[in-house]
């Protein structure tokens, strides 16, 4: 406490990956002075963006949902918790009881944020047991998770390039320094490029779009869109061909399939690839050679390289880089960072797991494969429009905004009003949420604790860092958590009004049981009403958190590690502990059957023939379409903050100015944009930062659709770019949706 009766706060900011610890001034009144970078966190060090001060805006915004709203007469009123679950429960129990996978949920990407719902988000989704679970996943990284589970075993084995200690370092279809890094928790990446470059290390950045972080790179290359795969397969050629794959002994000892890669690689000469990539083959095989000739190099793709039609052989080429080049699993190179909870790859015995499963059951209607018990969220509306046994009759969603967020929006918004029931958890009534039948509110990210349970998965560095609620939670705005198990009690047939309390103990007990099933647990001698009691009095996240960081790898064991990690550890640091860089973890961390890293799984190779038939199309004259993040968005939303969107429109159409000349397009003029599935009118803004054939639409505006309660982001110009994005055009392995290089049509918006 300061003084003047002042104190201040430390907290983890939860908007994105980058995990930065913030400092917060706050008055005698609670009121929030100021919001900056903590300079003692263990892992930002004071770095912050705009965002993260933009909490402030977001705790006090009165548009955020503070009642539960039901929808009366065709009108969202005010409720009570009780009405709100009452009428859940009439309305859900039915359709239920006659079909589970009637009942469809969407999670949203905050659910990545916020450890409640990382933890009770699954209760929710077992108790409803339907097929018809759908996450931004399938927007998103899924093909990353999905090649890193077929090589190394989980889907959350992913590696990471050990960014500070790198000499080289090859990044494709990522923009950090707009987005502050992604399946790479790395608070600061300017500071961190910069460091790169100035011990003399080199920087490569791929991208149809000269990008903030192409701006600070050696060399950027543009690259057509969606054709990675074929640049890093032909990077493998020269590897090959040139005698400069060179795994190593221990590498080449833990790999199984490298033969087979060097056949496969065989079809794809920097010669064959150069035309469909617009990528000089000279310039692939220099490329190839200083990723080789590197002492230290990483290759790093994000979503450029998912959000593809080729997003899963992509992401798996990357990884093929890393280890044909020697660098996986090696320090400077790409490695698998040791979370302190939660990390799949820690638990049981090392280097041998089930490997992964997909396709335990397919769509209704496309017939697209389950992976990691979800389906591709680009068939949600198929699955809600089309009639018989299995149709999607009602949705969940949490904390997303689907409307905006996936493909065919324009279809997805109209099927949501052929729904007989939509529940959404969610801070804001947005474009998807005003379809709801009842919207439950969420706290503000101050009033709740936070744990990066997933980002430190991925992060540059081991660490670990719990922050209490900053502001005393209000028991009308209950942490989700508990609306969360009251869901899955009204899912599990107990009514409107399950035993909270009851439910979370069974929780907390079904995972120290699963933790005293797990071979070589440190507590595999305890029982669990021992471990139980333990845990005492906590409850809700903090006892499940508590349980999986004394178990996890550098937990205290519950005594039989002195000095072991448990949350009370992590209570007693506010600035975060460092658990120090990244260490080499293979063949442990291996959970393929077989024990080895599988570097040409199946599925792959089955998909390589794909690839090879996208070489017979040659240079290609179509105009297709990207999209750009920029550092004051968070996808959809935050557009209701006016701190975040003062200033020039930014929801801009980039065209390089030959495509400019070619359709006769004016700066600052409307121009139509047509896609298979919808039109839209953009702002043009002639700029070479994009690559000609190729023009560039920001995700995640459109905030003009009647019945939202977003007084500012209403008012803010442009349209919705998923309009235009084809919910049939999908990586076909993973399911991912394209939501790079839809093909478009172009023309004046007065034609
Ligand atoms: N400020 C801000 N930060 C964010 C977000 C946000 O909306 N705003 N969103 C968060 C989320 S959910 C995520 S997943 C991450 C994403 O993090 P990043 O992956 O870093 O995201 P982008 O900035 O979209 O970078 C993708 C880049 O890929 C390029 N690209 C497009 N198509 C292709 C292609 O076919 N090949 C190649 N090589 N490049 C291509 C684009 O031009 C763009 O520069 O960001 C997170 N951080
Ligand atoms: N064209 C195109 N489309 C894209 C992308 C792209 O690059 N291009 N990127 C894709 C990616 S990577 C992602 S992750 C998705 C994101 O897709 P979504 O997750 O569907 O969308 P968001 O915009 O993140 O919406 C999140 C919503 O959650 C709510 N929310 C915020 N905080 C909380 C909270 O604490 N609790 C609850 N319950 N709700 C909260 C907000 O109201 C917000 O509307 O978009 C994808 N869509
Ligand atoms: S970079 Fe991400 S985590 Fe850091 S302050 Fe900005 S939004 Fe928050
Ligand atoms: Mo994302």
């Amino acid at each position: 406490m300061l003084t003047n009766g002042h104190r201040t706060a430390y907290r983890t900011c939860p908007l994105c990956e980058a995990t930065c610890g913030l400092e917060l001034e706050l008055d005698a009144k609670d009121r929030v002075l100021s919001i900056r970078g903590d300079k003692a966190d263990v892992f930002s060090r004071g770095f912050i963006c705009p965002k993260g001060s933009a909490l402030k805006a977001l705790h006090e915004d009165p548009d955020r949902v503070s009642t539960p709203l039901i929808r009366d007469k065709g009108e969202l009123r005010p409720a009570s918790w009780d009405e709100a679950f009452k009428l859940i429960d009439r309305r859900l129990s039915p359709i239920l009881a006659q079909d589970r996978n009637a009942v469809a949920v969407y999670l949203g990407n905050p659910n990545a944020h916020n450890l409640s719902n990382l933890l009770y988000g699954r209760v929710l989704t077992r108790a409803l047991s339907s097929h018809n679970v759908y996450s931004a996943s399938s927007v998103d990284q899924i093909p990353k998770q999905m090649a890193s589970a077929l090589m190394f075993g989980t889907g959350t084995t992913v590696a990471v390039p050990d960014v500070d200690r790198t000499d080289h370092l090859l990044i494709l279809g990522a923009n950090p320094l707009a987005s502050n890094g992604s399946l790479m928790t790395a608070p600061d990446m300017r500071g961190r490029l910069r460091a790169l470059r100035a011990r003399g290390g080199k920087l490569v950045v791929i991208d149809p779009r000269r990008s903030r972080t192409a701006e600070e790179a050696d060399e950027h290359h543009f690259i057509r869109p969606g054709t990675d795969a074929q640049l890093l397969f032909a990077i493998a050629h020269v590897l090959f061909e040139e005698d400069l794959a060179d795994p190593g002994p221990r590498l080449t000892e833990m790999t199984a399939g490298l033969e087979l890669l060097r056949e496969l690689a065989a079809g794809f000469s920097p010669e064959l690839v150069s035309e469909v990539c617009e990528i000089a083959a000279e310039e692939i095989r220099r490329m190839a050679r200083e990723l080789a000739g590197a002492p230290r190099a990483a290759v790093y793709g994000r979503i450029g390289t998912c959000t593809q039609e080729f997003g899963t052989l992509a992401s798996w080429l990357v990884d093929v880089l890393n280890l044909l080049t020697g660098n996986l699993d090696r320090a400077g190179g790409a490695m698998f960072p040791l979370g302190a909870a939660g990390h799949s790859n820690a638990a049981g015995p090392p280097g041998r797991g089930r490997g992964a499963r997909f396709g335990r059951f397919s769509s209704r209607v496309r017939g697209l494969d389950e992976l990691f018990g979800e389906l591709p969220v680009a068939c949600l509306s198929e699955e809600i429009q089309t009639p018989g046994v299995g149709q999607v009759r009602a949705l969940i969603t949490i904390g997303g905004n689907p409307v905006i967020s996936t493909p065919n929006s324009d279809r997805l918004d109209a099927a949501l009003d052929e729904l007989e029931l939509m529940v959404s958890l969610d801070v804001y009534v947005n474009e998807t949420t005003r379809h709801a039948d009842v919207i439950l509110p969420a706290p503000s990210p101050l009033r709740r604790s936070h744990y990066d349970l997933v980002l430190y998965l991925f992060a540059v560095r081991n660490v670990a860092h719990y922050s209490p609620p900053v502001l005393e939670p209000q028991a009308e705005l209950p942490d989700e958590w508990v609306t969360l198990l009251r869901l899955a009690g009204v899912a599990a047939g107990m009514g409107p009004d399950a035993d909270v309390a009851a439910l979370d103990a069974g929780v907390a007990r079904a995972l120290i049981e699963r933790e005293l099933a797990t071979p070589g647990s440190p507590v595999a001698a305890r029982s669990a009403d021992e471990l139980l009691g333990e845990l005492e009095p906590r409850v809700g996240p903090e006892r499940l958190l508590d349980l999986l960081l004394r178990t996890g790898p550098y937990g205290d064991g519950f005594g039989a590690q002195q000095d072991g990690l448990s949350l009370a550890a992590l209570e007693a640091a506010p600035h975060g502990i460092d658990l120090g860089p990244l260490q080499p973890r293979l063949p442990d961390a291996l959970r393929t059957a077989g024990g080895r890293i599988e570097l040409v799984p199946e599925p792959i190779v089955a998909d390589v023939a794909r690839l090879r038939a996208s070489l017979q199309r040659g240079a290609v004259d179509e105009l297709v379409l990207i999209g750009r993040r920029q550092l004051r968005s968070n996808n959809s939303w935050m557009h209701n903050l006016p701190v975040l969107v003062k200033g020039k429109p930014r929801c801009t159409l980039h065209v390089h100015p030959k495509d400019a000349q070619r359709y006769r397009l004016t700066d600052g003029e409307p121009a139509r944009l047509r896609s298979r599935t919808g039109t839209v009118l953009a702002q043009v803004e002639i700029t070479e930062l994009v690559m000609p054939g190729v023009v560039s639409l920001p995700h995640g505006w459109g905030h003009d659709a009647d019945g939202t309660v977003q007084s500012v982001a209403s008012d803010q110009p442009g349209p919705n770019s998923n309009v235009l994005a084809d919910e049939l055009l999908i990586d076909a392995l993973s399911g991912n949706a394209v939501l790079n290089g839809i093909p478009v049509e172009l023309s004046p918006a007065a034609a």
